[in-house]
């Protein structure tokens, strides 16, 4: 690891820092197994049919919560040996602070294209964040799945926080690794879908914040080993694309706050400050839709804007 001064430059550069495999290994690939036993991510999981999708699915409280409905607590998983562990302690301060705290945690699954339904994937087609949860059965929801999402920020309702990411196994090409866009978070909330075009050069994208300014920004995919731990800011946009692998990516997700009286001493507190526009954007359009995600509709359902990673 660098020094706390250099990591914190480079996050403050590009919104995020990749830490590398500094997690327990061993750990990390039992905990995999122990959620592969226990959690299975097969086709089974899903409804057989689009017709028992409409019969019993539904699209309330589908993803896990914060303490209910969480595979974390349903499993009774503990998690000290990364949150009591050195490495991740002194990570997460060097850019949150010493004052703490976890606001979120749950278990993410990118789903293998081979593993989707016709039926879901006919669905899903077209929508650019297609959280697959609804058209999974009731019992297995307390994990979250995902296909490809589309670059997104993760902070969309003000709140100040900062994603931390775990990769669990061992994320190559195929696997759907995270893709970030650096340097984003600086033009701070912007609506869904994201006005990103691709520039001339490869993994090169050109972002407008729509009020007159444009940034370059580079796409780093996130690739490494189990044990690998990295975060990004709560504005930074990031996605990843469909995974062709023939196992599911297994991944722990952190949403992390730092205490009202420390923020702004905190890295992260001063990257609010190289921000040139709003923390949240939640302005409410005369058609009622929200303004912040341009790709629901008034009654919350998805609506097919495309995506810009597949
Ligand atoms: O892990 C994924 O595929 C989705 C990641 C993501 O954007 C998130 O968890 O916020
Ligand atoms: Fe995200």
């Amino acid at each position: 690891m660098l020094n706390k001064k250099k990591i914190n430059q480079k996050f403050l550069e590009d919104g995020y820092y990749d830490f590398g495999s500094i997690l327990d290994k061993k750990k990390c690939l039992e905990l995999k197994k122990f959620i592969d036993n226990n959690r299975p991510c097969n086709k089974k999981i899903f409804y057989k049919s689009r017709k028992e999708f409409l019969n019993k699915g539904k699209f309330k409280n589908y993803s896990p919560g914060t303490r209910d409905h969480n595979a974390i607590y349903n499993l009774n998983i503990n998690l000290d040996f990364i949150e009591k562990s050195k490495n991740f302690i002194k990570a997460v301060e060097t850019i949150v602070g010493k004052k703490y705290s976890i606001k979120k945690k749950s278990i993410i699954r990118s789903v293998p294209k081979h593993i989707h339904p016709k039926w879901a994937s006919n669905i899903t087609k077209d929508i650019g964040r297609p959280n697959v949860n609804p058209y999974i059965k009731r019992k297995f929801q307390d994990v979250q799945y995902f296909q490809n999402i589309d670059f997104h920020q993760d902070m969309t309702r003000g709140k100040k926080f900062i994603t931390f990411y775990i990769y669990l196994d061992d994320v190559r090409e195929k696997d759907s690794p995270l893709k970030i866009l650096t340097g984003s978070y600086k033009f701070g909330a912007t609506h869904y879908p994201h006005y990103i075009r691709p520039g001339s050069e490869k993994k090169e994208w050109f972002y407008s914040n729509l009020s007159g300014d444009h940034m370059k920004c580079r796409q780093i995919d996130i690739y490494g080993k189990s044990g690998k731990l990295f975060c990004f800011h709560g504005l930074n946009l990031h996605g990843t694309a469909l995974n062709f692998s023939k196992t599911p990516r297994i991944s722990l997700r952190y949403l992390i706050q730092s205490d009202k009286k420390s923020i702004n001493k905190s890295c992260l507190g001063k990257s609010f400050k190289l921000i040139k526009g709003k923390n949240v954007e939640n302005k409410k359009l005369p058609n009622k839709m929200f303004f912040q995600r341009l790709d629901r509709d008034s009654d919350g359902s998805f609506l097919k804007t495309g995506t810009s990673i597949l």
